[in-house]
């Protein structure tokens, strides 16, 4: 798209300040993502094509945004913080949407927070901490937030759902690549029962459903320059689900020594120092509320989501990469060994994972 274009895109968000430059900005799978630079004084602003492959109602995705970020912003406001920086703020179109449609695309945009940093992993325990404070704080302030929010994505992390997805899949074959994989979809056939076992008792109520983020990896928090957490970003995947979710999500990507498409799979496993430091973060916050149910499944969370992780690039590798940004031929397969790697990491280390959470 040509920078023309892009401004007179640009044009249609109430905005302040002229435009200087306009650039992508970080390595989001799904959306694409631009930073707006302005001249002078005036603030900068993310703008963000939303993957309407991906997301079929972006309207009713931008109304939860919309909506989220209001309660948080009157929490934010009540403590005495400040608006701008602790909550995401969405910038209109000049005739009030908080999307514009260009050509059959959807654009949004919200302010960019000055000063902000982003990190794609961990590197110090402390930072897992504070990462896992800014989840349970979020979590915390969207307690009672009773609005129904438009499920985004058909069962996200529904397991269940992604079985229907994946049986699919393996009938489909559509790239042909199914016959390369029998060890691959072992690692999943193997595991299918326990994690529907898990499942079950979300649907019978006995892990009950609240307001979460679905999308925890480290780079959707933005910290100051200090390490504490501003805010957290990439609300596309706000809704209703379990808390675990969000443990587990967060857990998959801070305890992690290598990439989550490490080509080196002896990169990878769970550092037993971030699971402490992001876990102490997360209950600091969320202790008191979680039921005991939720404690007693949360390290399980990190088996759940990391497996679903497994299953879902593998799914898109199987599918013929239509789902994932990828970067090269093989990238959702050496994802989803990178990822499987991390499994049997947690898989090894769950008990003494069981111990630091009962000891919090
Ligand atoms: C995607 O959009 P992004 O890059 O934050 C994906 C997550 C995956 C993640 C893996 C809507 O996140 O569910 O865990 O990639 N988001 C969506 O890195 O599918
Ligand atoms: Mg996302």
């Amino acid at each position: 798209m040509n920078t023309a274009e892009l401004q007179s895109i640009v044009a249609q968000f109430r905005i302040e300040g002229a435009v200087a430059e306009i650039k992508p900005l970080g390595e989001g799978f799904i959306n694409d993502t631009l930073i707006v630079k302005t001249e002078g004084d005036a603030p900068d602003y993310i703008l963000q094509r939303k993957n309407h492959n991906i997301f079929p109602d972006v309207p009713a995705m931008m109304d939860n945004i919309v909506a989220v970020t209001g309660h948080i912003r009157k929490k934010v406001e009540a403590a005495g913080g400040d608006p701008l920086r602790e909550v995401l703020t969405v910038v209109f179109t000049r005739d009030g949407k908080p999307y514009y449609i260009h050509e059959g695309q959807f654009w949004t945009m919200c302010l960019f927070i000055e000063g902000s940093v982003t990190y794609d992993r961990a590197d110090t325990p402390a930072l897992a901490r504070k990462g896992g404070e800014g989840i349970g704080k979020f979590q915390s302030q969207l307690a009672d937030f009773t609005t129904p929010l438009a499920e985004t994505i058909k069962g996200f992390h529904n397991i269940r759902f992604r079985f229907e997805q994946w049986d699919a899949s393996l009938a489909r074959d559509a790239a042909g690549r199914c016959k390369e994989l029998r060890e691959e979809i072992s690692w999943i056939e193997s595991r299918r029962e326990e994690m529907l076992a898990f499942w079950s008792l979300v649907e019978n109520g006995t892990i009950p459903m609240r307001v979460t983020h679905n999308d925890t990896k480290i780079s959707n928090i933005l910290f100051d320059k200090n390490g504490e957490v501003l805010c957290v970003i990439d609300l596309d995947t706000v809704m209703s689900s379990t808390s675990l979710n969000d443990f587990g999500d967060a857990i998959r990507s801070y305890t992690n020594t290598g990439a989550e498409d490490d080509r080196d799979v002896n990169n990878v496993a769970i550092d037993m120092k971030m699971f402490r430091a992001y876990t102490e973060g997360f209950l600091s916050q969320r202790k008191g509320t979680l039921t005991q149910s939720e404690l007693d499944w949360l390290a399980f969370s990190a088996r759940y989501i990391t497996y679903e992780q497994v299953l879902r690039f593998l799914m898109d590798y199987i599918d013929g990469d239509t789902y994932y940004k990828t970067a090269y031929a093989e990238h959702n397969l050496v994802r989803t060994h990178a990822q499987y790697a991390l499994l049997k990491s947690i898989e090894e280390h769950y008990d003494e994972m069981c111990g630091i959470v009962k000891s919090l």
